[in-house]
Protein backbone atom coordinates (compact mmCIF):
# COMPACT_ATOMS: atom_id res chain seq x y z
CA UNK A 1 0.00 0.00 0.00
CA UNK A 2 1.36 3.26 -0.69
CA UNK A 3 1.73 5.83 2.34
CA UNK A 4 1.46 9.28 1.67
CA UNK A 5 -0.20 11.99 3.80
CA UNK A 6 -3.80 11.42 2.15
CA UNK A 7 -4.30 8.18 3.15
CA UNK A 8 -3.54 8.16 6.81
CA UNK A 9 -7.05 8.21 7.17
CA UNK A 10 -9.39 6.81 9.13
CA UNK A 11 -6.48 7.30 12.21
CA UNK A 12 -7.33 4.74 14.59
CA UNK A 13 -7.12 0.97 14.54
CA UNK A 14 -8.75 -1.41 16.94
CA UNK A 15 -9.14 -5.08 16.33
CA UNK A 16 -8.32 -4.98 13.08
CA UNK A 17 -10.55 -2.15 11.86
CA UNK A 18 -9.42 1.25 10.81
CA UNK A 19 -12.43 3.33 11.71
CA UNK A 20 -12.99 7.31 12.67
CA UNK A 21 -13.55 8.44 16.22
CA UNK A 22 -17.15 7.13 18.22
CA UNK A 23 -18.23 11.01 18.49
CA UNK A 24 -16.72 12.15 14.88
CA UNK A 25 -13.51 14.18 16.93
CA UNK A 26 -10.70 15.11 14.41
CA UNK A 27 -7.61 17.14 14.37
CA UNK A 28 -5.75 19.13 12.27
CA UNK A 29 -1.86 18.57 11.86
CA UNK A 30 0.43 21.01 11.06
CA UNK A 31 3.53 21.51 9.14
CA UNK A 32 5.92 23.41 11.33
CA UNK A 33 8.49 24.49 8.49
CA UNK A 34 4.95 26.53 6.74
CA UNK A 35 2.09 27.03 9.49
CA UNK A 36 0.09 25.81 7.29
CA UNK A 37 -2.34 22.18 7.56
CA UNK A 38 -0.98 19.06 6.80
CA UNK A 39 -4.16 16.80 6.75
CA UNK A 40 -6.88 16.34 9.36
CA UNK A 41 -6.67 13.04 11.86
CA UNK A 42 -9.56 11.24 13.57
CA UNK A 43 -9.50 11.61 17.31
CA UNK A 44 -10.15 9.10 19.80
CA UNK A 45 -12.55 9.68 22.90
CA UNK A 46 -11.91 7.83 26.19
CA UNK A 47 -14.70 5.09 25.16
CA UNK A 48 -12.29 4.27 22.09
CA UNK A 49 -9.39 4.20 24.14
CA UNK A 50 -11.11 1.45 26.79
CA UNK A 51 -12.38 -0.43 23.51
CA UNK A 52 -8.71 -0.49 22.00
CA UNK A 53 -7.33 -1.75 25.43
CA UNK A 54 -10.65 -4.40 25.96
CA UNK A 55 -9.41 -5.47 22.24
CA UNK A 56 -5.84 -5.81 23.88
CA UNK A 57 -7.12 -7.48 26.96
CA UNK A 58 -9.00 -10.01 24.40
CA UNK A 59 -6.42 -10.93 21.68
CA UNK A 60 -3.86 -11.15 24.62
CA UNK A 61 -5.61 -13.74 26.53
CA UNK A 62 -7.10 -15.91 23.91
CA UNK A 63 -3.53 -16.62 22.80
CA UNK A 64 -3.61 -16.16 19.71
CA UNK A 65 -0.31 -13.94 19.84
CA UNK A 66 1.28 -14.79 22.89
CA UNK A 67 0.61 -18.71 22.21
CA UNK A 68 2.87 -18.56 19.45
CA UNK A 69 6.40 -19.68 19.20
CA UNK A 70 9.51 -16.93 19.46
CA UNK A 71 10.84 -17.66 15.91
CA UNK A 72 7.16 -17.15 14.08
CA UNK A 73 6.98 -13.57 15.86
CA UNK A 74 10.88 -12.74 15.22
CA UNK A 75 9.81 -13.81 11.78
CA UNK A 76 6.79 -11.10 12.05
CA UNK A 77 9.78 -8.78 13.44
CA UNK A 78 12.02 -9.51 10.28
CA UNK A 79 9.22 -8.82 7.98
CA UNK A 80 8.30 -5.36 9.29
CA UNK A 81 12.28 -4.14 8.97
CA UNK A 82 11.69 -5.32 5.27
CA UNK A 83 8.85 -3.19 4.96
CA UNK A 84 10.22 -0.14 6.40
CA UNK A 85 13.27 -0.22 3.82
CA UNK A 86 10.88 -0.83 0.98
CA UNK A 87 8.80 2.28 2.05
CA UNK A 88 11.45 4.32 4.06
CA UNK A 89 11.34 7.45 1.56
CA UNK A 90 7.69 7.93 2.28
CA UNK A 91 7.78 7.28 5.61
CA UNK A 92 10.78 9.72 6.05
CA UNK A 93 9.09 12.46 4.36
CA UNK A 94 5.84 11.69 6.23
CA UNK A 95 8.36 12.66 9.80
CA UNK A 96 9.61 15.87 8.18
CA UNK A 97 6.70 16.73 6.82
CA UNK A 98 4.91 16.32 10.84
CA UNK A 99 8.55 17.10 13.05
CA UNK A 100 10.40 19.64 10.40
CA UNK A 101 13.46 17.74 10.79
CA UNK A 102 14.98 17.19 8.00
CA UNK A 103 14.34 14.69 5.64
CA UNK A 104 18.26 13.78 5.96
CA UNK A 105 17.45 13.29 9.92
CA UNK A 106 14.16 11.30 8.69
CA UNK A 107 16.22 8.89 7.14
CA UNK A 108 18.52 7.69 10.14
CA UNK A 109 15.73 7.56 12.20
CA UNK A 110 13.85 4.98 9.45
CA UNK A 111 17.25 3.29 9.85
CA UNK A 112 16.97 3.05 13.19
CA UNK A 113 13.75 1.95 13.82
CA UNK A 114 14.82 -0.66 11.38
CA UNK A 115 17.87 -1.73 13.41
CA UNK A 116 15.84 -2.11 16.39
CA UNK A 117 13.31 -4.55 14.86
CA UNK A 118 16.08 -6.83 13.42
CA UNK A 119 17.79 -6.56 16.81
CA UNK A 120 15.18 -7.68 18.63
CA UNK A 121 14.16 -10.30 16.10
CA UNK A 122 17.69 -11.97 16.69
CA UNK A 123 17.20 -11.35 20.63
CA UNK A 124 14.21 -13.24 21.50
CA UNK A 125 15.53 -16.13 19.14
CA UNK A 126 18.46 -16.54 22.00
CA UNK A 127 16.71 -14.91 25.31
CA UNK A 128 16.19 -18.52 26.40
CA UNK A 129 15.00 -19.51 29.83
CA UNK A 130 17.46 -20.79 32.78
CA UNK A 131 17.47 -23.80 34.32
CA UNK A 132 18.08 -23.55 38.05
CA UNK A 133 20.13 -26.12 40.27
CA UNK A 134 18.89 -26.32 43.33
CA UNK A 135 21.08 -29.32 44.16
CA UNK A 136 18.34 -32.00 43.91
CA UNK A 137 18.08 -34.39 41.05
CA UNK A 138 14.65 -35.08 41.38
CA UNK A 139 13.66 -31.53 40.97
CA UNK A 140 13.17 -29.69 37.72
CA UNK A 141 13.38 -25.52 38.76
CA UNK A 142 13.24 -23.34 35.74
CA UNK A 143 12.76 -19.63 35.24
CA UNK A 144 10.60 -19.11 32.15
CA UNK A 145 10.21 -15.42 30.55
CA UNK A 146 6.23 -15.00 29.60
CA UNK A 147 4.77 -12.17 27.93
CA UNK A 148 3.66 -9.10 30.39
CA UNK A 149 0.19 -8.70 28.58
CA UNK A 150 -1.52 -5.81 27.51
CA UNK A 151 0.88 -2.55 27.06
CA UNK A 152 -0.23 0.94 26.89
CA UNK A 153 2.38 2.99 24.52
CA UNK A 154 2.60 6.99 25.53
CA UNK A 155 5.36 8.53 22.45
CA UNK A 156 6.11 12.07 22.41
CA UNK A 157 6.47 13.86 18.91
CA UNK A 158 10.42 14.30 18.87
CA UNK A 159 11.10 11.35 17.20
CA UNK A 160 8.03 9.57 16.66
CA UNK A 161 8.19 6.34 14.98
CA UNK A 162 11.73 5.76 16.72
CA UNK A 163 10.88 6.32 20.03
CA UNK A 164 7.67 4.25 19.68
CA UNK A 165 9.19 1.55 18.12
CA UNK A 166 11.93 0.75 21.08
CA UNK A 167 8.21 0.11 22.88
CA UNK A 168 7.04 -1.97 20.09
CA UNK A 169 9.41 -4.16 18.87
CA UNK A 170 10.75 -5.75 22.33
CA UNK A 171 6.60 -5.92 22.87
CA UNK A 172 5.64 -7.83 19.79
CA UNK A 173 8.97 -10.26 20.59
CA UNK A 174 7.86 -11.11 23.72
CA UNK A 175 4.15 -12.06 23.06
CA UNK A 176 2.63 -8.93 24.51
CA UNK A 177 -0.54 -7.18 22.66
CA UNK A 178 -0.44 -3.50 22.88
CA UNK A 179 -2.67 -0.27 22.34
CA UNK A 180 -0.09 2.83 20.75
CA UNK A 181 -0.77 6.28 21.39
CA UNK A 182 1.17 8.29 19.48
CA UNK A 183 1.62 12.48 20.52
CA UNK A 184 -1.26 14.41 19.01
CA UNK A 185 1.17 17.11 17.85
CA UNK A 186 2.81 13.82 15.66
CA UNK A 187 0.88 11.05 14.61
CA UNK A 188 1.39 10.56 11.28
CA UNK A 189 4.41 7.95 11.24
CA UNK A 190 2.56 5.85 13.63
CA UNK A 191 -0.34 5.48 11.75
CA UNK A 192 1.57 4.89 8.68
CA UNK A 193 3.68 2.23 10.36
CA UNK A 194 0.79 0.45 11.46
CA UNK A 195 -0.44 -0.27 7.77
CA UNK A 196 2.77 -1.70 7.71
CA UNK A 197 2.50 -4.35 10.36
CA UNK A 198 -1.23 -5.10 9.18
CA UNK A 199 0.68 -5.84 6.04
CA UNK A 200 3.20 -7.89 7.48
CA UNK A 201 0.21 -10.31 8.74
CA UNK A 202 0.28 -9.67 12.71
CA UNK A 203 -3.16 -10.74 13.59
CA UNK A 204 -5.78 -8.09 14.63
CA UNK A 205 -5.52 -6.77 17.58
CA UNK A 206 -2.24 -7.24 18.88
CA UNK A 207 -1.70 -3.54 17.61
CA UNK A 208 -3.64 -1.54 18.32
CA UNK A 209 -3.91 2.70 17.42
CA UNK A 210 -5.19 5.21 19.08
CA UNK A 211 -5.09 8.85 18.46
CA UNK A 212 -5.57 12.15 20.75
CA UNK A 213 -4.32 14.26 23.02
CA UNK A 214 -3.14 13.40 26.45
CA UNK A 215 -5.55 15.32 28.68
CA UNK A 216 -8.46 13.38 27.00
CA UNK A 217 -7.03 9.80 26.96
CA UNK A 218 -5.25 9.65 29.69
CA UNK A 219 -7.06 8.63 32.55
CA UNK A 220 -8.49 6.22 30.04
CA UNK A 221 -5.40 4.52 29.16
CA UNK A 222 -3.20 4.70 32.41
CA UNK A 223 -6.03 3.78 35.41
CA UNK A 224 -7.20 0.83 33.50
CA UNK A 225 -6.85 -2.13 35.29
CA UNK A 226 -6.90 -4.32 32.37
CA UNK A 227 -3.18 -3.17 31.12
CA UNK A 228 -0.44 -4.79 32.47
CA UNK A 229 2.20 -2.46 31.67
CA UNK A 230 2.66 1.38 31.01
CA UNK A 231 5.71 2.74 28.84
CA UNK A 232 5.86 6.44 28.36
CA UNK A 233 8.39 8.94 27.08
CA UNK A 234 7.77 12.60 27.08
CA UNK A 235 7.87 15.46 29.72
CA UNK A 236 8.37 15.11 33.47
CA UNK A 237 5.31 16.61 34.83
CA UNK A 238 3.09 13.86 32.77
CA UNK A 239 4.95 11.33 33.89
CA UNK A 240 4.19 12.11 37.36
CA UNK A 241 0.81 12.11 36.36
CA UNK A 242 0.88 8.81 34.97
CA UNK A 243 2.91 7.15 37.66
CA UNK A 244 0.09 8.40 40.04
CA UNK A 245 -2.62 6.95 37.69
CA UNK A 246 -1.28 3.68 37.34
CA UNK A 247 -0.55 3.25 41.35
CA UNK A 248 -4.45 2.83 42.07
CA UNK A 249 -4.20 -0.91 39.91
CA UNK A 250 -0.33 -1.23 40.42
CA UNK A 251 0.06 -1.19 36.91
CA UNK A 252 4.07 -1.59 35.50
CA UNK A 253 5.04 1.77 34.65
CA UNK A 254 8.64 2.37 32.74
CA UNK A 255 9.50 5.99 32.09
CA UNK A 256 12.08 8.41 30.25
CA UNK A 257 11.68 12.01 30.93
CA UNK A 258 14.05 13.88 29.21
CA UNK A 259 17.07 15.11 30.60
CA UNK A 260 19.59 18.15 31.50
CA UNK A 261 22.54 16.66 29.79
CA UNK A 262 26.12 18.22 30.97
CA UNK A 263 28.82 18.08 28.33
CA UNK A 264 32.36 18.52 30.09
CA UNK A 265 35.48 19.55 28.18
CA UNK A 266 38.80 19.65 29.60
CA UNK A 267 41.42 22.01 28.19
CA UNK A 268 43.37 18.82 27.68
CA UNK A 269 41.09 17.60 25.16
CA UNK A 270 41.44 20.58 22.77
CA UNK A 271 44.99 21.04 22.96
CA UNK A 272 45.83 21.01 19.20
CA UNK A 273 43.63 22.84 16.23
CA UNK A 274 42.35 20.17 15.07
CA UNK A 275 40.81 18.76 18.20
CA UNK A 276 39.44 21.84 19.48
CA UNK A 277 38.15 22.21 15.61
CA UNK A 278 36.28 18.81 16.38
CA UNK A 279 35.41 19.17 19.85
CA UNK A 280 33.24 22.70 18.79
CA UNK A 281 31.72 20.62 16.42
CA UNK A 282 31.20 17.62 18.97
CA UNK A 283 28.99 20.25 21.02
CA UNK A 284 27.67 22.08 18.48
CA UNK A 285 26.08 18.61 17.07
CA UNK A 286 25.53 17.83 20.53
CA UNK A 287 22.93 20.14 21.70
CA UNK A 288 21.51 21.88 18.08
CA UNK A 289 20.77 18.81 15.80
CA UNK A 290 17.07 18.84 15.69
CA UNK A 291 17.08 21.77 17.05
CA UNK A 292 17.65 20.66 20.65
CA UNK A 293 14.77 18.74 20.78
CA UNK A 294 16.22 15.69 22.14
CA UNK A 295 15.94 14.08 25.48
CA UNK A 296 20.00 13.56 25.27
CA UNK A 297 20.57 16.88 23.38
CA UNK A 298 24.07 18.60 25.09
CA UNK A 299 22.25 21.53 26.64
CA UNK A 300 24.82 22.15 29.15
CA UNK A 301 28.73 22.93 28.48
CA UNK A 302 30.68 22.33 31.73
CA UNK A 303 34.09 23.98 30.17
CA UNK A 304 37.38 24.10 31.91
CA UNK A 305 37.73 27.61 32.58
CA UNK A 306 41.17 28.23 30.73
CA UNK A 307 40.21 27.55 27.49
CA UNK A 308 36.16 28.74 27.86
CA UNK A 309 36.71 32.16 26.03
CA UNK A 310 38.16 30.82 23.29
CA UNK A 311 35.88 27.86 22.46
CA UNK A 312 32.54 29.63 23.19
CA UNK A 313 33.63 32.39 20.68
CA UNK A 314 34.36 29.36 18.29
CA UNK A 315 30.92 27.62 18.68
CA UNK A 316 29.07 30.91 18.59
CA UNK A 317 30.85 31.16 15.24
CA UNK A 318 29.61 28.17 14.25
CA UNK A 319 26.10 28.27 15.44
CA UNK A 320 25.80 31.42 13.72
CA UNK A 321 26.44 29.78 10.30
CA UNK A 322 24.29 27.10 10.78
CA UNK A 323 22.00 26.69 7.86
CA UNK A 324 18.17 26.74 8.66
CA UNK A 325 15.04 26.13 6.50
CA UNK A 326 12.26 23.43 5.20
CA UNK A 327 13.27 19.76 6.27
CA UNK A 328 12.04 19.31 2.72
CA UNK A 329 15.02 21.34 1.28
CA UNK A 330 18.32 19.51 0.78
CA UNK A 331 19.89 22.79 2.13
CA UNK A 332 18.62 22.70 4.98
CA UNK A 333 21.25 21.63 8.42
CA UNK A 334 18.54 22.00 11.00
CA UNK A 335 14.54 22.76 10.69
CA UNK A 336 11.86 24.82 12.72
CA UNK A 337 10.56 23.65 16.03
CA UNK A 338 8.04 21.30 16.24
CA UNK A 339 5.28 23.41 17.08
CA UNK A 340 4.27 26.94 17.94
CA UNK A 341 3.86 26.23 21.34
CA UNK A 342 7.28 24.46 21.47
CA UNK A 343 8.53 28.27 20.16
CA UNK A 344 6.57 29.95 22.94
CA UNK A 345 8.19 27.89 25.60
CA UNK A 346 11.61 28.48 24.13
CA UNK A 347 11.09 32.20 24.59
CA UNK A 348 9.85 32.06 27.57
CA UNK A 349 13.02 30.44 28.69
CA UNK A 350 15.27 32.83 26.78
CA UNK A 351 13.75 36.15 28.32
CA UNK A 352 14.00 34.10 31.83
CA UNK A 353 17.52 33.48 31.06
CA UNK A 354 18.56 37.08 30.16
CA UNK A 355 16.54 37.92 33.42
CA UNK A 356 18.44 35.67 36.01
CA UNK A 357 21.92 37.64 34.24
CA UNK A 358 23.47 35.00 32.01
CA UNK A 359 25.44 36.33 29.12
CA UNK A 360 23.34 36.01 25.69
CA UNK A 361 26.43 35.19 23.29
CA UNK A 362 23.97 34.35 20.05
CA UNK A 363 20.76 33.95 18.55
CA UNK A 364 17.95 34.12 21.51
CA UNK A 365 15.44 35.50 18.96
CA UNK A 366 13.53 33.92 15.73
CA UNK A 367 15.34 34.42 12.58
CA UNK A 368 14.30 37.64 10.44
CA UNK A 369 14.45 35.72 7.07
CA UNK A 370 11.44 36.21 5.04
CA UNK A 371 11.18 33.18 3.89
CA UNK A 372 11.30 31.27 7.09
CA UNK A 373 8.50 33.61 9.31
CA UNK A 374 5.27 31.53 8.64
CA UNK A 375 7.24 28.36 10.63
CA UNK A 376 8.36 28.04 14.12
CA UNK A 377 12.01 28.74 13.55
CA UNK A 378 14.41 29.27 16.22
CA UNK A 379 18.04 30.54 16.32
CA UNK A 380 21.17 28.61 18.02
CA UNK A 381 21.12 30.32 21.08
CA UNK A 382 24.21 30.11 23.26
CA UNK A 383 24.16 31.73 27.14
CA UNK A 384 27.75 31.90 28.56
CA UNK A 385 28.33 32.61 32.44
CA UNK A 386 25.74 30.25 33.70
CA UNK A 387 25.64 28.96 37.23
CA UNK A 388 23.83 26.12 38.86
CA UNK A 389 20.99 28.45 40.79
CA UNK A 390 19.70 29.36 37.07
CA UNK A 391 16.50 28.05 35.76
CA UNK A 392 17.89 27.68 32.21
CA UNK A 393 20.45 25.75 33.53
CA UNK A 394 18.51 23.23 36.00
CA UNK A 395 15.36 22.81 33.87
CA UNK A 396 14.75 21.13 30.50
CA UNK A 397 14.37 23.86 27.89
CA UNK A 398 13.98 21.27 24.48
CA UNK A 399 15.33 23.99 22.27
CA UNK A 400 18.17 25.35 20.58
CA UNK A 401 19.25 26.42 24.05
CA UNK A 402 22.98 26.07 25.50
CA UNK A 403 24.20 27.09 28.91
CA UNK A 404 28.08 27.54 29.51
CA UNK A 405 29.66 27.13 33.16
CA UNK A 406 33.09 26.72 33.62
CA UNK A 407 35.16 25.17 36.22
CA UNK A 408 38.68 25.17 37.44
CA UNK A 409 39.45 21.07 38.66
CA UNK A 410 38.10 17.60 38.04
CA UNK A 411 36.23 17.38 41.47
CA UNK A 412 34.61 20.48 39.88
CA UNK A 413 33.41 19.58 36.80
CA UNK A 414 32.29 16.29 38.37
CA UNK A 415 30.21 17.96 40.52
CA UNK A 416 28.43 20.54 38.44
CA UNK A 417 28.29 16.98 35.73
CA UNK A 418 25.94 15.32 38.47
CA UNK A 419 24.19 18.55 39.81
CA UNK A 420 21.15 18.29 38.45
CA UNK A 421 17.83 16.11 39.02
CA UNK A 422 18.13 14.72 35.40
CA UNK A 423 20.12 12.09 34.74
CA UNK A 424 19.45 10.86 31.36
CA UNK A 425 23.28 10.94 29.29
CA UNK A 426 26.54 12.96 29.55
CA UNK A 427 29.68 13.42 27.39
CA UNK A 428 33.10 14.04 28.30
CA UNK A 429 36.11 15.03 26.51
CA UNK A 430 39.82 15.16 27.24
CA UNK A 431 43.12 13.50 26.17
CA UNK A 432 43.85 11.64 29.63
CA UNK A 433 41.65 8.39 29.30
CA UNK A 434 42.29 7.78 33.08
CA UNK A 435 40.45 10.75 33.94
CA UNK A 436 37.73 10.00 31.47
CA UNK A 437 36.94 6.61 33.25
CA UNK A 438 37.14 8.10 36.87
CA UNK A 439 34.68 10.80 35.17
CA UNK A 440 32.57 8.14 33.50
CA UNK A 441 32.26 6.33 36.68
CA UNK A 442 31.42 9.09 38.56
CA UNK A 443 28.93 10.44 36.43
CA UNK A 444 24.90 9.63 37.07
CA UNK A 445 24.00 10.11 34.59
CA UNK A 446 22.30 6.00 31.94
CA UNK A 447 24.46 7.07 28.84
CA UNK A 448 27.94 8.47 29.16
CA UNK A 449 29.88 9.25 26.44
CA UNK A 450 33.65 10.20 26.03
CA UNK A 451 35.40 12.03 23.29
CA UNK A 452 31.67 11.57 21.77
CA UNK A 453 28.49 12.44 21.56
CA UNK A 454 24.85 11.43 21.14
CA UNK A 455 25.47 8.30 19.56
CA UNK A 456 23.40 5.19 20.49
CA UNK A 457 22.92 1.42 19.31
CA UNK A 458 19.51 -0.64 19.21
CA UNK A 459 22.17 -3.70 21.25
CA UNK A 460 22.98 -0.85 24.54
CA UNK A 461 20.39 -0.15 27.27
CA UNK A 462 18.77 3.65 26.99
CA UNK A 463 17.53 5.12 30.05
CA UNK A 464 17.51 7.54 32.97
CA UNK A 465 18.86 7.91 36.82
CA UNK A 466 16.98 9.95 39.25
CA UNK A 467 13.74 12.04 37.37
CA UNK A 468 14.96 11.00 34.07
CA UNK A 469 12.47 8.40 34.95
CA UNK A 470 12.71 4.58 35.64
CA UNK A 471 13.09 1.39 33.52
CA UNK A 472 14.99 0.64 30.34
CA UNK A 473 14.46 1.06 26.72
CA UNK A 474 16.64 -1.07 24.16
CA UNK A 475 19.57 -4.09 24.60
CA UNK A 476 18.29 -7.09 26.94
CA UNK A 477 16.70 -5.20 29.33
CA UNK A 478 14.32 -3.21 27.15
CA UNK A 479 13.30 -6.89 26.24
CA UNK A 480 13.10 -7.74 29.93
CA UNK A 481 10.56 -4.77 30.64
CA UNK A 482 8.35 -6.81 28.87
CA UNK A 483 8.07 -10.04 30.40
CA UNK A 484 7.37 -11.44 33.39
CA UNK A 485 9.87 -14.25 34.93
CA UNK A 486 8.17 -16.86 36.19
CA UNK A 487 9.84 -19.82 38.43
CA UNK A 488 8.50 -23.17 37.39
CA UNK A 489 10.03 -25.68 40.10
CA UNK A 490 8.61 -29.51 39.54
CA UNK A 491 8.81 -32.33 41.63
CA UNK A 492 9.43 -35.23 39.50
CA UNK A 493 9.33 -37.54 42.67
CA UNK A 494 6.54 -36.05 44.88
CA UNK A 495 6.79 -36.88 48.62
CA UNK A 496 5.25 -35.94 51.83
CA UNK A 497 6.18 -32.42 52.84
CA UNK A 498 7.07 -34.14 56.48
CA UNK A 499 7.28 -30.83 58.46
CA UNK A 500 4.34 -31.45 61.06
CA UNK A 501 4.10 -34.93 62.31
CA UNK A 502 1.50 -37.03 61.27
CA UNK A 503 -1.37 -37.38 64.11
O1 LIG B 1 5.08 16.44 26.50
P1 LIG B 1 4.01 15.47 27.11
P2 LIG B 1 4.86 17.86 25.80
C1 LIG B 1 9.64 17.26 27.53
C2 LIG B 1 10.19 18.54 26.97
C3 LIG B 1 8.98 19.25 26.52
C4 LIG B 1 8.02 18.88 27.63
C5 LIG B 1 6.57 19.04 27.32
O2 LIG B 1 10.85 19.25 27.99
O3 LIG B 1 9.17 20.62 26.42
O4 LIG B 1 8.31 17.53 27.88
O5 LIG B 1 6.28 18.47 26.06
C6 LIG B 1 0.92 12.37 26.25
N1 LIG B 1 -1.79 10.90 30.36
N2 LIG B 1 9.69 16.18 26.57
O6 LIG B 1 3.88 18.68 26.54
O7 LIG B 1 2.77 16.19 27.47
C7 LIG B 1 0.92 13.30 25.07
O8 LIG B 1 -0.32 13.25 24.41
C8 LIG B 1 -1.28 10.17 29.37
C9 LIG B 1 10.76 15.25 26.73
O9 LIG B 1 4.62 17.63 24.39
O10 LIG B 1 4.72 14.71 28.16
C10 LIG B 1 2.08 12.74 24.28
O11 LIG B 1 1.68 11.60 23.56
N3 LIG B 1 -0.57 10.69 28.35
C11 LIG B 1 10.59 14.06 25.92
C12 LIG B 1 3.07 12.31 25.36
O12 LIG B 1 2.29 12.20 26.55
C13 LIG B 1 -0.40 12.03 28.32
C14 LIG B 1 9.97 14.17 24.61
C15 LIG B 1 4.20 13.30 25.61
O13 LIG B 1 3.65 14.56 25.85
C16 LIG B 1 -0.93 12.85 29.34
C17 LIG B 1 8.89 15.15 24.59
C18 LIG B 1 -1.65 12.23 30.39
N4 LIG B 1 -2.18 12.92 31.40
C19 LIG B 1 8.82 16.12 25.53
N5 LIG B 1 -0.61 14.13 29.04
C20 LIG B 1 11.62 13.01 26.02
N6 LIG B 1 11.69 12.32 27.14
O14 LIG B 1 12.34 12.76 25.07
C21 LIG B 1 0.11 14.11 27.89
N7 LIG B 1 0.23 12.84 27.45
Amino acid sequence: MAIEPGNLRPSLHIGGEWSGSSDGGTREIVDPATGSAILVVDEATPDDARRAISVARHVFDDGRWAGTSVAERTAFLTKIADLLQRDKEQLAHIETLDTGKTLAESRIDIDDVTSVFRYYAELAAVHGDRLVDVGRPEVISRVVHEPIGVCVMIAPWNYPLLQISWKIAPALAAGCTMVLKPSEVTPLSTIAFVKLVQEAGVPDGVVNLVQGSGAVLGEALTANPDVDFISFTGGLATGRTILAAAASNVTKVAVELGGKNPHIVFADAVSDPTAFADSVDHVLTGVFLHSGQVCSAGTRLIIEDSVADLFVAALAERARGIRMGSGLDPTSETGPLVSEAQRRKIEKYVALGVEEGAELVVGGSRPDDRELADGSYFLPTIFDRCDRTMKIVQEETFGPILTVERFTTEEEALRLGNDTNYGLAAGVRTSDSARGERLVRGLRHGTVWLNDFGIYTAAAEWGGFKRSGNGRELGPSGLSEYQEAKHIWHNTSPTAAGWFVTR
